[in-house]
């Protein structure tokens, strides 16, 4: 690949839920280098329950890397991999808490002292409870103790001493912002974090309390995205940046995650494994000038909400799901992968232009001249029109229905398409046809 994708920055980043090290460091060699992306955030590392669900994962035992998803070795040897192709790591931090049931974790060590001691189910309404009693019923850190702040401190710097780049501090909301500002006070260099803050109206520990540390999830993105697309009624959402509580600069944004596709498939928060309307959720959330965009590719469950990660690894026979496969693999889907390079090549124009809406489910915008796109959440009926995109005259790949090869310059279509892969924009204007819940995208670079 050229140097253009490399060059752009890097904007956007996917979550490889449950994947493994050795997995993870092929990916990262083979697509998430050249397609531009900035970071993996992968699962919690470290020795935990020993239950085969997905969620033993953030009931840690231990700070020690070893898990399902590999050794400490094969870790280190993921890290290094990925960070020479330009792919950050950020480790999933389960920093809240303990695994349930015992108080004594030798291998840390962390002994009874090392807890608080509400053990009663907490009231979201209360701060105190929020913070100091046992998230489902996980025993929760005195992270107000120096000893325990160092011990945190220490795991996450055998983090950094092996490249990684940055943290998700899990269950964030249940930590005061003074403990992870400590926490932070003690790590080498200096880490990319973000907090999960699930905000909730009338709960009193806001995600805005946490910024002055460094970013934080914003839930309300993907609560309004989700239920926009489901329902067709997607026009308003040119002014979503500003119903936000996190200014864009603080916010990491996502269209699910892997608690909401299983606690609630159904809810505001939108089920991920199916669907045009997911994909082009998606496609907006990647134009859209607002936070970090979060991808998450995640696996087949058929709704058994404790089904751990297939069996076989994603390139060792069971590979990605439109293969047949059992690993979903959002982030490869065509237009999901490459709007993660319009996005970066549009990160210099930070804002909306050349604005058109036909109805509420039709919406195309620019970004300063920088790129362009258009979405059709109409079923059955396509978009045939000349648009004012603001771009520079040329020829562009239609970046939705080709895969833009750098080396030869070659815009090539994908066997799957039917849509138009090259798109002319003469004094600005350009013609685009757009089917029935599909999109077309251009952009510099
Ligand atoms: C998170 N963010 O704040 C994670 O994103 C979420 O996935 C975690 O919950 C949670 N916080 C704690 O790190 C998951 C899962 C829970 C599961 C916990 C702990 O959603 O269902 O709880 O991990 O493994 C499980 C059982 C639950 C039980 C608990 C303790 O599902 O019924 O509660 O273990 O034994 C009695
Ligand atoms: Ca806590």
């Amino acid at each position: 690949y050229a140097s253009s994708v490399t060059a752009a920055p890097r904007t956007a980043f996917v979550h490889l839920f449950e994947w493994k090290w050795e997995d993870i460091a092929q990916e990262c060699e083979t697509f998430l280098g050249p397609k531009g992306f900035a970071a993996v955030q992968v699962s919690p590392p470290t020795k935990s329950h020993n239950a085969g669900a997905w969620w033993s994962r953030y009931q840690p035992v231990s700070y020690s890397f070893e898990g399902r998803s590999g050794s400490r070795g094969q870790f280190q040897d993921m890290v290094q991999r990925c960070k020479n192709v330009g792919v950050d790591i950020y480790v999933d931090a389960v920093i809240n808490h303990m695994a349930a049931y015992d108080r004594n974790f030798p291998e840390v060590p962390y002994g009874p002292n090392d807890f608080n001691s509400c053990t009663s189910d907490i009231d979201y309404g209360n701060r105190w409870q929020v913070q100091n009693c046992d998230l489902v019923g996980l025993n929760d850190l005195k992270t107000g103790s120096e000893y325990v702040r160092q011990k945190i401190a220490d795991y996450m710097n055998d983090a950094i001493s092996m490249g990684v780049a940055g943290f998700r501090i899990d269950a964030a909301k249940h930590i005061p912002a003074g403990d992870i500002a400590a926490i932070k006070g003690k790590l080498n260099g200096n880490p990319y974090i973000f907090q999960e803050v699930i905000g909730a109206p009338g709960e009193p520990v806001r995600p805005t309390e946490y910024t002055y540390i460094g970013d934080v999830t914003e839930f309300e993105f993907a609560r309004k995205l989700g239920p926009a697309f489901r329902d067709s009624n997607i026009a308003w959402l040119r002014d979503l940046g500003n119903q936000m509580e996190l200014s864009s600069a603080d916010a990491v944004t996502f269209v699910t995650n892997h608690d909401e596709e299983r606690h609630n498939p159904g809810g505001p928060i939108w089920h991920g494994v199916q669907g045009d309307g997911y994909f082009l959720a998606n496609v907006f959330a990647l134009a859209y000038p607002y936070g970090y965009p979060k991808i998450m590719s995640g696996y087949y469950f058929n709704g058994d909400f404790d089904a751990g990660p297939p069996s076989s690894g994603v390139h060792t026979g069971n590979a990605c799901g439109f293969d047949g496969g059992n690993w979903v693999c959002e982030h490869k889907w065509r237009g999901i992968a490459n709007m993660v390079g319009f996005r970066n090549h549009t990160a210099g124009e930070w804002s909306i232009t050349n604005w058109w809406q036909g109805g509420n489910d039709q919406i195309a915008f620019g970004r300063g001249g920088l790129g362009f796109v258009v979405i059709n959440k109409r079923y059955g009926s396509s978009i045939n029109q000349s648009f004012d995109t603001g771009m520079p005259d040329g020829q562009y790949c239609n970046i939705i229905e080709a895969n833009f090869d750098e080396s030869t310059g070659q815009c090539n279509a994908a066997a799957d398409s039917s849509g138009q892969s090259v798109i002319t924009v003469s004094g600005g204007q350009a013609n685009f046809t757009v089917g029935g819940d599909q999109a077309a995208a251009i952009h510099v670079g």
